[in-house]
């Protein structure tokens, strides 16, 4: 169908190993659509939810022991070993090709090969980038429908180039003993089999945008990050942008569709990304980002009108649903989004379920697939070609007391040790675990595609080529009280924390210098309109000096794992932490 013969003759080596029964080229048009979604309907693959209700939503049902990525599953085969690093699993390529091959072969007979050409990235941009994911499954072909531009647009912009990212996908038989999510980064090559859950099989999303893209940032001098991109627009119509990364289960998706408080009057927020972005330099000398996908695949439980109503209008329609409780009648509930369930319905499991049943209706992994042009809050910017320009990045995580609300690097160099020594610590809802601290820097430890070390090494590079650089913070909405209780309200409230961040960029803002960076004054964040309890700011700005030995002490263990491969500027910047709490 289309004519590019390094596409062709992959598409036929793939075809050998697999052997399906037929093989269709996907054009991405509207007949398409309908005829896989009727297909995947007849076949139980999925189901329409109730038409009036949710119009174009379809509803999907994973096997119990497929809800999540599997990172003791997920490797990166470098040639080298020590490509890959201490944080990642690693395999040789010839073994790992060889592995997954024998899974591989003859895992689409009886079943059709879909060819999903698409583009991470706008199409004619050069920030974009073409892959190819060859699926046996709908559900994947329905998803990437949503979350790419694909198709005939993707063909198109290849061209006759033989420069894509050639990804592999089969369901096979779904058994997690043969479950393999495969990376080669030289060969800008992906091999997932074995599941037929999000992450795990939506190539285009963390495999490509960020495990292969890192790879590629690192050679071509960009940034792969997993951050949400927000516009931020005063009441002069000014619009400032921001990148941010956090680690799973800290509201990124609630941060990027903020809802300005009633109290800030003439403030507007804009959504340009919720997870991944892409940065380079522009000609201006600016970090300018786009954000790869076209559609959301957010968590569902906890979705609700307080916490996130942008979402929930957003995957009201043409959404795709995965593991939610189904309700009597093509509806569908979650646990946090209202007090109201079903008598009874069908868990994420397939079982019968009531509100009796002492177990989650919808699992807490559970997702929407839906296209970001719904956001209410989409920005008229997102499929700007150019990206928008950035002016602050932030770092963040779910600390208790170590923390403040937000600080500021001192520079570049303090603000990429800030993102190496980004934790989290868990939360029963995600682990089952209270308080553990888990490092993440940049919350791309299960994303990197290459060892961090050097992942840290070009951060600092770019630094030194970036002639205006976005400034970079750290935010902490999680801080709680004696009582265990956050003290900070969160949600569209941290939009008090983001104009104080501007006003920063902007060279205004009142700020303490620390031993950590900048703290906000005590005055400096407008609190209007908020009532929070006496002390609560001084808490929230506070730091407290053996905690944050203890912290140091948690940072220098997590450097050790990088060896001689810890850019020696990390260290120093830690040394001068130290100094600074009078501690060298
Ligand atoms: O469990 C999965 O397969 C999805 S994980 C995910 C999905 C959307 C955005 N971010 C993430 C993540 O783990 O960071
Ligand atoms: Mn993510």
């Amino acid at each position: 169908m289309y004519n590019n013969k390094a596409v062709a003759q992959w598409v036929e080596e793939m075809a050998k190993l697999t052997k399906p029964d037929q093989i269709i080229w996907l054009d991405g048009s509207d007949e398409e659509r309908i005829r896989l979604t009727e297909e995947a309907v007849r076949t139980g693959e999925m189901k329409y939810l109730d038409q009036v209700k949710y119009p174009g939503c379809l509803y999907h049902r994973t096997a119990s022991n497929d809800v999540a990525r599997v990172e003791h599953l997920t490797f990166i085969c470098s040639s080298k070993k020590e490509d890959a690093g201490p944080t990642n699993n690693w395999m040789a390529p010839a073994e790992a090709y060889k592995k997954a091959a024998r899974i591989f072969d003859g895992s689409m007979r009886g079943r059709t090969m879909y060819v999903i050409p698409y583009i991470m990235g706008i199409k004619g941009s050069p920030f974009g980038k073409v892959g190819i994911e060859l699926t046996d499954s709908i559900y994947v072909v329905l998803n990437m429908r949503i979350m790419t531009t694909m198709g005939k647009a993707a063909m198109e912009q290849l061209g006759d180039s033989n420069v894509f990212v050639k990804g592999l996908h089969s369901k096979a038989d779904l058994n997690p003993e043969r479950r393999y999510i495969m990376h080669f980064p030289e060969d800008y090559t992906i091999w997932s089999v074995g599941s037929g859950y999000g992450g795990n099989v939506l190539l285009g999303k963390k495999c490509f945008s960020l495990r292969i893209a890192s790879h590629m940032a690192q050679e071509e001098g960009w940034l792969a990050e997993h951050m949400l991109i927000l516009g931020i627009e005063d009441p002069q119509g000014k619009i400032s942008y921001i990148a941010a990364a956090f680690p799973s289960a800290c509201g990124k998706t609630n941060l990027a569709m903020l809802i300005p408080p009633l109290a800030l009057k003439g403030y507007k927020t804009w959504t340009v990304g919720d997870d991944i972005a892409w940065m380079r330099i522009g000609e201006d000398g600016r970090l300018w980002a786009i954000n790869p996908e076209a559609g959301f695949f957010g968590v569902v439980p906890g979705t609700n009108t307080k916490t996130n109503p942008n979402a929930l209008i957003t995957a009201s329609k043409n959404t795709i649903y995965t593991n939610v409780l189904e309700g009597p009648d093509g509806t569908i509930w979650w646990e946090g989004l209202d007090q109201d369930p079903p008598a009874h319905g069908i868990d994420w499991k397939g079982d019968p379920w009531t509100p009796d049943s002492g177990t989650n209706g919808a699992h807490p992994n559970s997702r929407f697939t839906a296209p970001a042009g719904q956001c209410p809050s989409i920005s008229p910017e997102w499929r700007n070609p150019k990206g928008v320009p950035i002016s602050a990045l932030l770092f963040g995580g779910r600390r208790a007391k170590v923390a403040p609300l937000v600080y500021q690097s001192y520079n570049w160099q303090h603000g990429v040790f800030m993102g190496a020594t980004m934790a989290s610590e868990t939360t029963a809802a995600a682990t089952g675990e209270v308080g553990v601290v888990r490092r993440d820097p940049m919350a791309m430890l299960p994303f990197c595609g290459y060892h961090m070390g050097d992942y840290w090494k070009h951060w600092l590079e770019m630094g030194k080529k970036i002639p205006n650089p976005p400034n970079i913070f750290h935010v902490n909405w999680f801080r709680l009280d004696e009582k265990g209780k956050f003290i900070w309200p969160g949600f569209g409230d941290n939009l008090r924390v983001l104009n104080w961040i501007i006003s920063r960029c902007n060279g205004k803002g009142e700020a303490t210098e620390t031993p950590i960076g900048y703290v906000p004054t005590v005055g400096a964040l407008n609190l209007e309109g908020l009532d929070l309890p006496a002390g609560a700011i001084e808490s929230l700005l506070n730091i407290d000096k053996e905690v944050w030995i203890e912290e140091l002490k948690g940072q220098l263990t997590f450097f050790e794992k990088f060896g001689d491969k810890l850019p020696k500027e990390i260290m120093d910047e830690y040394k001068a932490v130290l100094e600074r709490f009078g501690k060298a």
